[in-house]
């Protein structure tokens, strides 16, 4: 609340025209304050303060204290948050293009979904969230999903079979999961843990990031590296922020997004190398020879969620990207 109240009173002062005054910056996020996406909020403040000479302070409002992702893309919107770093998961809801990244087996590793993002089709995306009452500043990084459960090892689509498998508010992964043979289950990521320990859900889906920033082995036994599916994250800003800049000061925002990135993907790669040992280290049953292909094919049919709307070009194009 406190947060709220401080970008609320930065915004006012900036529009009483007084923009050397110091302003207070939020970055709001779902993780905690030490996983990748709390090394890119410090990334983004500390480059901010920086560039501006301490004209721009920052804290982060970690572990989903301002919302959910959906909640938090909302606030932007009104211009009630400042900036937020989000999975593109709820992003279709506001920005139906994004839709496109959300597709299983899209990426074939991360050099292609970096190249994707920090090129042309990555901008022609950020210009689309900026249609929408938002500002793209930057793609960052969540990382390749993995299935976690409480059940029993998952190897197989047959394992999937009636697994309530908690995913996010994002159309093409449910329809991929319920093409896979999983029961989906939509839930904002603040109500995930909870719901692991009361068994409302028996499973999820989450990058090595997640799953140990969220300490998910003390809800969950069983981990299988699919990597069904990639998930950017963006460093999103409040219009009603961004607006109240000079060039100059949103020239540091966007700066400030790129480092922001830098050091999230640079924690992505840490984990995907040290992080099958953290979560066996913790007790979990960590499957990585996983044959994807059964996989893949089931969830195809979750394509159309995106190409009935918007065809198939956007998708063809990312597949050529070398
Ligand atoms: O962005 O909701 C999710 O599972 C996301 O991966 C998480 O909030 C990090």
């Amino acid at each position: 609340m406190k947060h709220t109240i401080t970008a609320l009173s930065g915004a006012l002062i900036l529009a009483a025209g007084l923009a050397q005054a110091q302003q207070s910056i939020v970055v709001g996020h779902t993780l905690s304050p030490e996983s990748h996406y709390g090394i890119g909020a410090e990334a983004f403040i500390a480059k901010v303060e920086e560039l501006s000479g301490g004209t721009f302070t920052g804290d982060q409002a970690a572990a989903g204290q301002l919302g959910g992702e959906r909640d938090m893309i909302e606030g932007l919107q009104i211009g009630s948050l400042d900036v937020v770093i989000t999975s593109t998961g709820p992003l279709g809801n506001f920005v139906p293009e994004v839709y496109a990244l959300d597709l299983p087996f899209l990426f074939r590793d991360y050099d292609h979904a970096r190249t994707v993002l920090d090129g042309e089709i990555g901008q022609e995306l950020l210009a689309k969230i900026d249609e929408n009452q938002l500002v793209g500043l930057a793609w960052s990084e969540n990382g390749f999903r993995h299935v976690t459960n409480s059940q029993r090892p998952v190897r197989t689509p047959a394992d999937l079979d009636g697994l309530k498998l908690r995913t996010m508010e994002n159309r093409v992964h449910m329809e991929a999961f319920s093409q896979m043979g999983a029961a989906p289950t939509p839930m904002a990521f603040p109500e995930l843990f909870t719901a692991l320990q009361q068994g409302v859900v028996d499973g999820q889906e989450n990058p090595v990031t997640v799953i140990t920033a969220s300490k998910f082995w003390e809800v969950q036994g069983h981990v299988s590296l699919t990597g069904h599916v990639y998930s950017p994250a963006v460093i999103l800003a409040s219009p009603v922020l961004i607006d109240g800049l000079t060039d100059e000061q949103r020239g540091w925002f966007y700066e400030a997004a790129v480092a922001s990135a830098e050091a999230t993907r640079a924690e992505v790669n840490r984990l995907e190398d040290a992080g099958v040992a953290v979560m066996r280290e913790n007790g979990m049953e960590v499957i990585t020879e996983i044959d994807k292909a059964p996989f893949a094919e089931l969830a195809q049919p979750a394509y159309a969620v995106y190409t009935d709307q918007y065809g198939p070009e956007l998708v063809e194009r990312i597949q050529a990207v070398e």
